[in-house]
């Protein structure tokens, strides 16, 4: 069992207006307010979606690049950018994501529905984020939204080799409506088809959220949490802001005698280089 606990904070998303939860941090002042709140309560990495002037998501490069300079200027974390994007993406944007050359990135390992829509994610597609991740030396994190997609790990794996840094860490990102559910034997099940020495982390989406996290850090797993996720702290209660829910989970973590791991020693579990 994994004596700590890598906590990554997702804090925006694709999924949410501004319009409808005012306090998801969309500009990039927000977005490193936000890091920096939940870096101080226990997060180690950040996924990071952008969001364009208008609020709406956006995979504009220069932004990437600014928004991964700022977020290295003014934090220590991991910098994971998403390349799953919103649904809307085309392949070419989520390809040039990495160009902003993040620490990691987010690879997603099928196709699923997404809701009322369709989250695509070809063979070919996922091949080719995985080769041009290590080319570039970007550790990837692999997005697991149904178990049929550790089986198509396993196959990435064995026919194109480890991934940047050589460690392999998977994300489970259960309670998606189309995808596996959020629940404690789920989890279970997904545990013996996660590769032999891979780490990995559990989310639960809305109100999955807190079943998710106790069972993954029952089952020796790292924590996602963040408003991409869920935007309910509780029934009936809003989220406040993204370092509410991190400082839970690191509380949790801490009960369950598995503390949050400091960023030095998430670089050396994930294989990513330790910053300057
Ligand atoms: N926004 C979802 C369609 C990722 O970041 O890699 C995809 C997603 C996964 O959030
Ligand atoms: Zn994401």
């Amino acid at each position: 069992m994994a004596h700590g606990t890598l906590i990554t904070v997702a804090p925006t998303g694709a999924e949410h207006a501004k319009a409808d939860v005012p306090n998801l941090p969309v500009t990039l002042e927000e977005l490193v307010r936000t890091a920096k709140d939940c870096e101080r309560v226990g997060a180690a990495m950040i996924h990071v979606h952008i969001r364009g002037a208008d609020a709406k998501p956006t995979l504009d490069l220069q932004r990437l690049k600014d928004t991964v300079a700022a977020l290295r200027e003014e934090t220590s974390l991991v910098v994971q950018l998403s390349t799953g994007g919103a649904v809307t993406d085309p392949e070419a944007d989520r390809l040039r994501v990495l160009d902003a050359m993040p620490d990691s990135a987010s690879c997603t390992m099928g196709t699923v529905n997404f809701g009322d829509d369709v989250f695509m994610n070809r063979w070919e597609f996922v091949v080719e984020l995985h080769k041009r991740m290590r080319e570039r030396g970007i550790v990837p994190e692999y997005e697991i939204f149904d178990i049929g997609q550790l089986a198509s790990l396993r196959r990435l794996l064995d026919e194109h080799g480890l991934p940047a840094g050589g460690h392999v860490h998977v994300d489970l990102v259960m309670g998606v409506p189309g995808g596996m559910p959020g629940d404690v034997s789920t989890l279970v099940a997904a545990l013996p088809l996660i590769p032999p020495g891979a780490t990995f982390s559990a989310t639960g989406i809305g109100r999955t959220s807190l079943a998710v996290m106790l069972a993954a850090l029952s089952a020796g797993g790292h924590l996602r949490v963040g408003m991409e996720d869920t935007i309910s702290y509780a029934k009936g209660e809003r989220v406040k802001d993204n370092a509410q829910l991190v400082a839970r989970a690191a509380g949790l973590a801490k009960i369950a005698q598995r503390p949050p791991l400091l960023v030095a020693e998430v670089r050396d579990l994930l294989g990513v280089a330790q910053s300057n």
